[in-house]
Parts: C-alpha cells; structure tokens; sequence
C-alpha cells in the first residue's frame, strides 16, 4: 500500500496539520525547513522540532521537499565543494533524526514556472497554467517581478549574474555537475538511510534558454545510472513529466520500478504542445490517466510515499498558489479511491 501524505509548509502555513489529519487515508507529512538559506546546511536541532511538531498530531515526517542545490553545484563552480559538504550534512542529519525521503530538483535558477497563477476556469475555480507565448513576453533583463511567483527572488543584479553564468553551461556540462553531485551525495545517502528523490523539470523544457536535464525517460534513466543505487531514485510528478507529451507515463513507471522513491499525483491539461493548465485530479478532466498511472505504481509494487500536487481555488478558498486545502484534499480522496479499487480487483 502506498503512503498517502500532503505537503505542509510549517507552522505558517493556512493549511494547519489538523486540516491535514482530517483528509482521509493520510499516512504522514511532506514538510522543509523552508527559512534555510541556499546551500545552508539543516542542523539535528531544526529537523526534531519540526518533527515534533507533525508527531504531536500522530502524523509521521515522511519526506523533506527539498532541500534546494545551491548553484555553484549546478554551475560546476570551484566552490560548489563546500555546498556539497553541507548537502552531505543536511543528509546525515536527516538520517539520524529518521525522516526516510529527500525531495530535490537541478533546475537551474527557475524551480516550477507558471505564467498564470490564478486563470479563471469556467466554474469560478482559478488554477495555474502555463503558455510558452507568455513566457516568451517576459524580459529578465527588468528582473523578476514579471514571472508569476518569482517577484522579489533575485534582484536584477543576482539574475543578471546567474543567467551570464549558464551562458556556458549547455545540458551536457549540467548533466556532468549532477553526476558529480551525485556520486558525492549518494553514498551518503546509502550510509544514512535516505532516498533521494529527483523531482523532474517544470515544464519539462529549456525555458529561457536555460539548460534542462530531467525531462523524460532518457534523461532520467541517464541521471539513474550514474550512481546504480535505490537511494539514487526519482519523485515521479506526473504533473511535470505529463505536460510533454512525449512522456508516457505508466510505461516509466514500469521502467523505473523501484527507483521511484516519491509521487506527485497530479493532472494537466495540455492545450498544445508548449501549453497546459492544472486541472482537477481525475482522468475525465486532464491528459493524465491517473488510474493507469496508479495501475501501474501498483504493479511495481510502490509503497512509498505518494501526495496529490496542486490543486486549484475552489470554494472561494485563497491561499499559497496550488496549495490550498480544499481541492488537494478532493485528489487525496480520489487518489485514495482508485488505490482501494486497484487494491481489491486484483
Ligand atoms: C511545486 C513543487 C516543486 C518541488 C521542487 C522539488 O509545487 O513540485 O517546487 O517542490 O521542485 O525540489
């Protein structure tokens, strides 16, 4: 049986762990240390107390998402060494403390990019969506503050910087700095206990021209075999790896097997082949089929940790973009539900 979790964002959070506990069938908590500066290691001291915090509610910590890469790991930087010192830290922490799963991602500079954050679906909802030509309207140069959900991260000096720097950086040489990254922090991994768990490009495309490298069945199967270990392993977001529609997802979950140490259950619904909007959870309403895909997770007999993704505002709810309670808590439901049929019709 799988393990049914939802993300919480700490004790800020609307979402508060009550709400959590009262959504059927949950089995533990997806949660980060989200005030951690990039490439700042997380202490025993941080980790106990937040874990205590989900045990007091009976509740177990089941997976960190994330812990971000600091860039000069990405970059293949001299100084990426350090970073990758407090990475191994921030592992071996986590192993003592027990929290099994480590959600990550290599996207340089952008993680997950939408270019609407509220689109006005027919039935009053708002979901986040994604168009190429809107993105492509976007001018970096200016900073930030015109990419949905971005404003404010870097100033127009740092991004300026950052972006001068993945000049020379095409997908080859990232794909190096992750090897290198990896057969650093794996057997690390091995040692403490913890599987880590890539999470894919989103979108899994170059945007801005910047290089990407785990976007499909190639590129992940390449990134597993640079260290050929369990704890070398996957989240598999079928929201991320769905939006291409060269991405057949019950056949890589059938490929990847056991090396998938997390899911993201989400849908899309591509509108072209550059475009999509986040929709409601079930099949009927996006291009992902979740029952083939939780179908095929049963088959290769997951049990780890699998959390519904985004959802949409619905029910006048607002709140953290994708985030809210309402709507993730329907796709809990209903993930919960084809797991039961699937479960009891074989
Ligand atoms: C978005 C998430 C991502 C994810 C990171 C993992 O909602 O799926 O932000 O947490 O990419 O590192």
């Amino acid at each position: 049986m799988m393990k049914m979790t939802m993300r919480w964002y700490g004790p800020d959070d609307s979402v508060t762990l009550e709400n959590i506990l009262q959504v059927p069938g949950m089995a533990g908590i997806v949660s980060a240390l989200h005030d951690l500066k990039p490439g700042e290691a997380v202490t025993i001291d941080r980790l106990e107390e937040r874990k205590k915090i989900i045990e007091s509610m009976g509740l177990k910590w089941l997976v960190i998402e994330s812990i971000p890469v600091h860039e000069s790991i990405k970059l293949g930087k001299t100084e990426r060494d350090k970073f990758i010192e407090n990475y191994i830290q921030s592992i071996r922490n986590m192993g003592k403390v027990g929290i099994p799963v480590l959600c990550y991602n290599f996207m340089p500079v952008f993680d997950w990019t939408r270019t609407n954050l509220a689109m006005q679906n027919a039935d009053g909802s708002t979901a986040l969506s994604f168009a190429q030509s809107d993105l492509g309207k976007i001018d970096l140069s200016r900073g930030t503050s015109d990419l949905p959900g971005w404003g404010g991260t870097y100033t127009v000096e740092e991004l300026n910087e950052l972006l001068a720097d993945y000049k020379n950086v095409d997908d080859a040489t990232l794909f190096e700095n992750l090897a290198y990254f990896l057969r650093k922090v794996i057997p690390v991994a091995e040692e403490a206990g913890v599987l880590m768990a890539i999470h894919p490009d989103d979108p899994p495309w170059s945007i801005f021209g910047l290089p990407r490298i785990v976007r499909n069945a190639e590129t992940l199967q390449a990134l597993l075999e640079v260290v050929d270990s369990p704890h070398n392993g996957l989240t598999f977001c079928t929201g991320s790896l769905g939006a291409s529609e060269e991405n057949n997802l019950p056949a890589m979950i059938r490929q990847f097997g056991h090396r998938i140490n997390f899911v993201h259950a989400r849908n899309i619904k591509r509108t072209s082949s550059r475009d999509f909007y986040e929709s409601k959870h079930p099949s009927e309403f996006g291009s992902v089929n979740m029952f083939e895909v939780m179908r095929a997770l049963h088959d290769i007999g997951f049990t780890g940790p699998i959390r519904p993704d985004h959802g949409r505002m619905i029910w006048g709810e607002s709140g953290r973009p994708g985030y809210g309670l309402y709507d993730r808590a329907l796709g809990a439901t209903y993930l919960y539900g084809l797991m039961e049929a699937i479960e009891h019709t074989k």
